[in-house]
């Protein structure tokens, strides 16, 4: 298949129709076309580190961050540049490719950008892929970060727009879309995705995933997360979700979006390892790595390394451009 061959045009019963095929029907269909594009033994990893943490002005029910929610999270201003490469460094050594640098704001100053952008240099400059995620951005900011050298903008659309209000009224579901265009145009590979386990209906899962598909380009990372429930927010206590409905959204993700990275992303700490070898199965790629996600925890490199033998999984290389290739080396 060609990336002209990608769909675009996905309805929703197309994809409630996947969601309703027998698991072990969906996990072929699933497995057989991710074996089409990617190396199915070989999952991308990606380092995370909360560069401003908590006061968030948004009120996105599942988060620690938010000022509206008192989750007795510290509140820390932006990190140093020093203490954010010496953490980069550490990721790298521990075989992470990419460092993805997430702050808790509603959108980024031009100040605050100048900030950034020394810290995405920097990153850069030690061999690795460079993500950054800090809210609603402006065109012209976007094209500021492109030019910075940034390979990849995270900007999650959640959920689906119909249940999106139930979780975030700060925002409008158009708000974070009209980022992701802006990212795409500056030429910024896009990872975007959403979150399950916040009380959404079957049918909020397919129109989330039919968002993503339908964009004009699929984003080129897709991160899946189970929701962390944090105490104090306002979706603590919401219904766990069955994991084999996990499974199965990775699966629908995976053939909606044949040549995506498929995440396994935030609550794997909550997962067993079969679970996530079912992940696996289904077409996830890639994962977060190290003991951290932004303010909750993730399993230790350890516990993945281990769990990456027993599957026979690779940690993928670096995907660097020749320049960076010739200056940066992979990065190990
Ligand atoms: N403030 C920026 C924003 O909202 O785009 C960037 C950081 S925000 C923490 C990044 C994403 O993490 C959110 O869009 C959400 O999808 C995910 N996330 C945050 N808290 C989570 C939680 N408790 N469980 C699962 N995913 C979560
Ligand atoms: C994404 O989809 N998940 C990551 C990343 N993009 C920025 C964040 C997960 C956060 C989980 C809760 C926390 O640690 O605060
Ligand atoms: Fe703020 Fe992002 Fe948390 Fe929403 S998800 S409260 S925007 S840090």
């Amino acid at each position: 298949m060609t990336a002209s061959t990608l769909r675009h045009d996905w309805t929703l019963d197309e994809i409630e129709s996947l969601f309703a095929l027998p698991f072990n029907d969906l996990l072929f269909r699933a497995q057989s076309i991710h074996r089409e594009h990617f190396d199915p033994n070989e999952v991308q990893v990606s380092t995370l580190l909360s560069i401003k943490t908590g006061a968030c002005a948004e009120d996105c029910g599942y988060c620690s961050q938010s000022a509206k929610h008192d989750t007795g999270l510290e509140r820390e201003r932006l990190l140093p540049v020093d203490e954010v490469v010496a953490a980069a460094k550490a990721a790298r050594d521990k075989g992470s490719t990419r460092f993805c640098m997430g702050a808790a704001w509603r959108n980024p100053t031009d100040k605050n950008l100048d900030k950034v952008i020394e810290m995405i240099s920097a990153v850069r400059d030690l061999g690795m892929e460079t993500c950054v995620t800090l809210g609603m951005l402006t065109a012209d900011q976007a094209g500021r970060l492109r030019d910075a050298g940034l390979d990849y903008y995270n900007h999650n659309i959640d959920t689906s727009p119909e249940f999106y209000g139930n979780v975030i009224t700060t925002r409008t579901f158009q708000d974070r879309l009209d980022t992701l265009d802006y990212v795409r145009a500056a030429g910024i590979n896009v990872c975007s995705g959403g979150i399950l386990g916040m009380g959404e209906a079957g049918t909020d899962r397919a129109r989330m995933l039919q968002e993503l598909a339908n964009l004009p380009q699929h984003p080129e990372s897709v991160p899946i997360n189970m929701l962390v429930q944090v105490e104090g927010t306002p979706l603590y206590g919401s219904d766990a979700l069955d994991p084999l409905d996990f499974v199965r959204c990775i699966a629908v993700a995976r053939i909606l979006m044949p040549q995506s990275h498929v995440r396994l992303s935030a609550g794997r700490t909550d997962m067993s390892d079969e679970t996530q070898a079912l992940c696996f199965l289904a077409g996830a790629n890639s994962v977060f790595y190290g003991e951290r996600l932004l303010t909750t925890d993730n399993p230790g490199a350890d516990h993945d390394q281990a769990l990456f033998e027993r599957l026979g999984i690779r940690m993928q290389e670096a995907e660097l451009d020749a320049d960076r290739q010739a200056c940066c080396g992979s990065g190990h």
